[in-house]
């Protein structure tokens, strides 16, 4: 056992509901076909495969009442493995489901009255309401329904709570976004770092000041990787490719830092679509990057670069 050993609970989210790109449900197999449960025990970890979540009422058909039966199954199951001291792994599915995870760690969070911060890894916003959204699909809306934007029905069970600030949410890797969710982004004051930034300083810098934060704060740590955050020619297998997207390089560096921090109390891996995948290309390239984050490193030990650089 790894002194940082961890008790992982994966969870799987087959959901679909919230794309119009049928194959993200098939997103939870492919990942444990890729050997995520073995590669996780291989590092040390105690990792528990609870299986696929079940929807809590209809979720037949897309759209909002579908969405709202995962979200509330998903809740609860997120919400039982943090009180059990484990890390909840949600394996998507559409990111719809992280209305769901998100949900189950700010009911954890308000229990132990400790802050939650998100940290969305996308080259989306994910912002867009029912009235701004060009598509009408709910996987571009997760965060303004948990940030407290009107215009949603009932996606949350009772009692519903307190909104997540949208100053706990940080959006790295955006490089694409609708008008309406923009203008909703700067006016929340929702942190970005977006592809720009990252070109320009790269990524250790702005990750490193989002820690911070998160530490300094005494927050609970979600991240939300979601597999579009990566540059299509290393993981084609997603129903919104977007070009100049994070390299494996990049990826894996702040998986690594993420690790290193000690702040990651809650996963989610979204949007895999194995149905437009490549021979398991992007399965495994999230496999690795999921191992990264729980601890897995070239030698057994941090990099010594990191201290020559670090701040204090
Ligand atoms: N995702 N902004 C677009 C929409 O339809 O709202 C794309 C959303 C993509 C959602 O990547 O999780
Ligand atoms: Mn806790
Ligand atoms: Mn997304
Ligand atoms: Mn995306």
């Amino acid at each position: 056992r790894r002194d940082d050993a961890r008790r992982i609970a994966l969870i799987g989210a087959p959901i679909e509901v919230g794309t119009s790109e049928p194959g993200a449900l098939m997103g939870p197999a492919a990942l444990r076909t890729a050997g995520l449960v073995r590669t996780l025990s291989d590092l040390g970890h105690a990792i528990v495969d609870h299986g696929d979540v079940v929807p809590d009422g209809p979720a037949d058909g897309r759209g909002l009442a579908a969405v709202a039966a995962w979200t509330r199954a998903l809740s609860r199951a997120v919400e039982a493995a943090l009180g059990a001291g484990s890390v909840p792994l949600a394996a998507g599915g559409d990111h719809s489901l992280s209305l769901g995870s998100v949900d189950g760690a700010m009911r954890h969070c308000a229990r132990e009255g400790r802050p939650l911060f998100v940290l969305w890894l996308d080259a989306h916003a994910d912002f867009n309401t029912p009235e701004t959204s060009p598509s009408g699909n709910v996987h571009g809306m997760p965060l303004a329904a948990l940030c407290g934007e009107p215009g949603f029905p009932d996606l949350f069970a009772e009692p519903v709570p307190a909104p997540l600030p949208p100053a706990n949410v940080h959006l790295f890797g955006l490089r694409s976004i609708d008008a309406g969710e923009r203008a909703l982004v700067t006016a929340r004051r929702v942190g970005v770092t977006d592809m720009r930034t990252i070109d320009e300083f790269g990524v250790v810098a702005p990750l490193r000041r989002v820690l911070d934060r998160v530490a300094r704060d005494g927050a609970h740590l979600h991240v939300s990787l979601d597999i579009d955050f990566l540059d299509p020619s290393i993981a084609p297998g997603v129903g919104t490719t977007v070009p100049g997207g994070a390299t494996f390089r990049e990826a894996h560096l702040i998986m690594e830092m993420l690790h290193d921090s000690g702040l990651v109390r809650s996963l989610d891996v979204v949007e895999l679509n194995p149905f437009l995948d490549v021979r398991g290309r992007s399965a495994r390239v999230l496999v690795e990057l999921v191992a990264s984050l729980f601890g897995r490193r070239i030698l057994d030990r941090a990099s010594p670069v990191i201290e020559a650089v670090s701040p204090d």
